[in-house]
């Protein structure tokens, strides 16, 4: 199968930025690539986003974990599997780590309730390379801030958003797969360690 990459990181950090920078450079080589979003990417992937994201109003954190899963288990299904087999490169911007850090670091669920629910969710299914733009809470709100009123889960407050990047740093430090990358500097900078990144695992056209 063909490979499977993720952006992670907090709000802001630039993940849907440079996963346009790939996509433009790798589709520029000859890469077949599909790029994904979560949460959406298919019908009932686009209700959840505007369920969740949309409007103010609280949502007990099993329901929002749960919400975010069968977001995923959809994507997984009609796009994600189905595009890999096809040999396709796909790019993904949030995926089974944000679950993690957000319903796990953020809101306080268990580890092993959200592992039962990856297994469930991507059946085993996981990222070859996991590229994670660090970018400190505060910075990553304001950058989010300047460009449109912030959604339910950007306005939680810098507590939650810190326990969320707690948890991003500790996956980056047990895991030779997921790479930890400076988002504080220059988008070009950005996207040249990415591209060393990725042009050094995958064999590419
Ligand atoms: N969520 C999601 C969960 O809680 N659990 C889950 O399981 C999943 C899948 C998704 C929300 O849902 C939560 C996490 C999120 O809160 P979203 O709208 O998709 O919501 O939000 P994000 O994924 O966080 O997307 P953002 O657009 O907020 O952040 P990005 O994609 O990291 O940043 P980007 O590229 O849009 O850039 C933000 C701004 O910064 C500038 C850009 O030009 C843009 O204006 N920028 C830079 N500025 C300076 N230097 C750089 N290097 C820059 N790079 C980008």
């Amino acid at each position: 199968m063909s490979p499977l990459i993720a952006f992670e990181g907090p709000e802001g950090a630039g993940k849907t930025t440079q996963l346009a920078r790939l996509d433009r450079r790798l589709s520029a080589m000859g890469q077949r690539v599909l790029s994904l979003a979560e949460p959406g990417g298919t019908e009932l992937g686009e209700a959840v986003r505007s369920l969740l994201l949309g409007g103010g109003g609280q949502t007990s954190p099993v329901a929002e974990l749960l919400l975010f899963g069968a977001s995923r288990a959809e994507l997984v299904a009609q796009r994600i599997l189905p595009a890999l087999a096809a040999g396709e490169l796909v790019l993904l911007d949030r995926f089974t780590l944000s679950s993690r850090a957000y319903q796990g670091g953020g809101r306080g669920i268990p580890q092993i309730w959200l592992e039962q629910l990856e297994f469930w969710v991507a059946g085993g299914l996981r990222p070859d390379l996991t590229l994670l733009l660090d970018l400190p809470p505060e910075q990553g709100l304001a950058r989010a801030a300047r460009r449109q009123p912030l959604d339910r889960m950007e306005g939680q407050g810098l507590q939650f958003h810190a326990r969320v990047a707690r948890v991003y740093r500790e996956a980056a430090a047990g895991d030779a797969s997921v790479v930890l990358l400076d988002a504080a500097q220059p988008q070009e900078v950005v996207a040249e360690r990415i591209w060393e990144q990725v042009t050094s695992r995958f064999q590419l056209p």
